[in-house]
């Protein structure tokens, strides 16, 4: 769709409580994520492959690394009016950050002044999934709606987690639109499911604009998209939704058509990384047609060392460059960063360990994610007594161990010689 005149606007500012200790020091759509991508990769790539070059990125908690990071790894050639540019909150109304996603865009409108675009995409930074967005644009644009929300079916266990959609029968129409609600009605015929919101819409640009203004003068609202903006034109009538499964995107496998995880929480986080290994994987990081791309400094090629009786090695894993696995060491259904160290003897079982992690001799860990720079000590226990995880770590309900966040303790702090067994 290069007829239209398009800005897309990433929404990037996001706190990511739920994603502690792993947003204590960055944004959530700048958490690492698949060993070599950061989460915001995701949207820049769909919207970049798209044909889309006008981007910006609106930043707030904790943006100085995320802008930094879009300024050197998303720079886009110097063609005349191409951009991707992280916009940190200015407080142009006053002392105070964004309120909410809408507040955030009524204090950026003066980006669609100069070049007014017949469309806005509002999209999300914080989700896994290829898409190609120029197919919801044109569904939107051939419509005729104001908002065009893309839409997925999720259990309907989690509905209280997303912008739960209804539309009248046998149409796209938005009937309803309830964000987070307590209790949701399941679909027709598939009672345990909900039709949820991605997060991700088309916006006419001047429906967009009078909808965020109102918004501003309503005292009661909390300028939020999905709890007032999508409400509110859908009052009007003028919403419909995107069946995200239509979405077909180059080379992508029938098994990955319709992938897209919301790493909202901690154990989606570890199940999406799980989701990357085993012999079929649901989603895969490689692609020549629809590539999700990164940027890293030149690294060093994977090295297993030989030494003891087995060399080192690793089996159904994702090992990114400049990984060092030393002899007797074993690495099984894990995903590893750039720079991980494991010293002889150490084994790794389902995990996800971040650039320069480094995995004491014979230390064990297992169904843990580990945070940069975090060192395990020789001979460290993880994941395998609850109840001493625990006291020194954050475990999910899943029982998946967390490690880090403290980056500015010192290691002994971190690892008290009684951990060591
Ligand atoms: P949430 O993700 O819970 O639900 P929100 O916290 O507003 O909604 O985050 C949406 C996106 O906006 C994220 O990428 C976040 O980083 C960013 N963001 C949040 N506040 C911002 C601000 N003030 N400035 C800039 N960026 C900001 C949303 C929808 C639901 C939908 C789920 C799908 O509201 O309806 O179901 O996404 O995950």
């Amino acid at each position: 769709m290069t007829s239209c005149r398009v800005l897309a606007i990433v929404l990037a500012g996001g706190q990511g409580k739920r994603l502690l200790p792993l947003t204590m020091g960055r944004a959530k759509p700048n958490v690492p994520y698949g060993g070599m991508f950061r989460l915001i990769d995701f949207v820049l790539s769909n919207l970049t492959n798209a044909g889309y070059l006008k981007i910006v990125v609106l930043t707030q908690y904790q943006s100085q690394s995320l802008d930094r990071y879009i300024a050197r790894g998303w720079q886009v050639s110097s063609r005349v009016g191409h951009y991707i540019a992280p916009v940190p909150a200015q407080n142009q109304f006053g002392p105070h950050w964004f309120n909410g996603s809408a507040d955030a865009i009524l204090q950026n409108l003066h980006l669609l002044k100069d070049d007014p675009p017949d469309y806005v995409l509002v999209f999300g930074a914080d989700h896994v999934y290829r898409m190609d967005p120029a197919q919801m644009v044109a569904q939107h644009a051939a419509s005729g709606a104001g908002v065009t929300v893309a839409a997925i079916r999720q259990p309907r266990a989690l509905a209280h987690q997303f912008g739960v959609i209804e539309c009248a029968p046998g149409t796209r129409r938005i009937t309803g639109f309830a964000e987070k609600p307590r209790h949701a009605e399941g679909l027709p015929g598939a009672p345990e499911e909900i039709r949820a919101s991605m997060g991700n819409y088309v916006f006419t640009t001047q429906v967009l604009v009078e909808a965020v203004q109102e918004d501003a003068l309503d005292t009661s609202s909390r300028h939020d998209l999905g709890a007032d903006i999508i409400p509110m034109l859908t009052r009007a009538g003028r919403a419909e939704i995107y069946d995200f499964t239509r979405n077909a995107v180059p080379g992508v496998s029938a098994r990955e058509r319709g992938y897209w995880r919301d790493v909202g929480t901690l154990d989606a986080y570890y199940d999406a990384h799980m989701d990357l290994i085993g012999p079929d994987p649901a989603f895969t990081l490689a692609s020549e047609h629809w590539p999700i791309r990164t940027f890293h400094d030149l690294l060093a090629p994977v090295k297993f060392q030989c030494g003891g009786e087995r060399p080192g090695r690793a089996v159904d894993s994702l090992v990114s460059p400049g990984v060092l696995v030393s002899g007797e060491a074993v690495v099984e259904r894990s995903v590893l960063s750039p720079q991980v160290t494991l010293e002889a003897g150490a084994q790794v079982s389902g995990c996800v360990l971040m650039e320069n992690v480094r995995v004491g001799r014979n230390a064990m860990v297992r169904r843990a994610v580990v945070d940069r720079d975090v060192v395990i000590p020789d001979g460290a226990r993880i994941g395998f007594d609850p109840d001493l995880d625990r006291e020194r770590y954050t475990v999910t309900d899943a029982g998946i161990v967390v490690v880090g966040g403290e980056a500015v303790q010192p290691l002994d702090e971190l690892y008290p010689v009684n951990v060591i067994s």
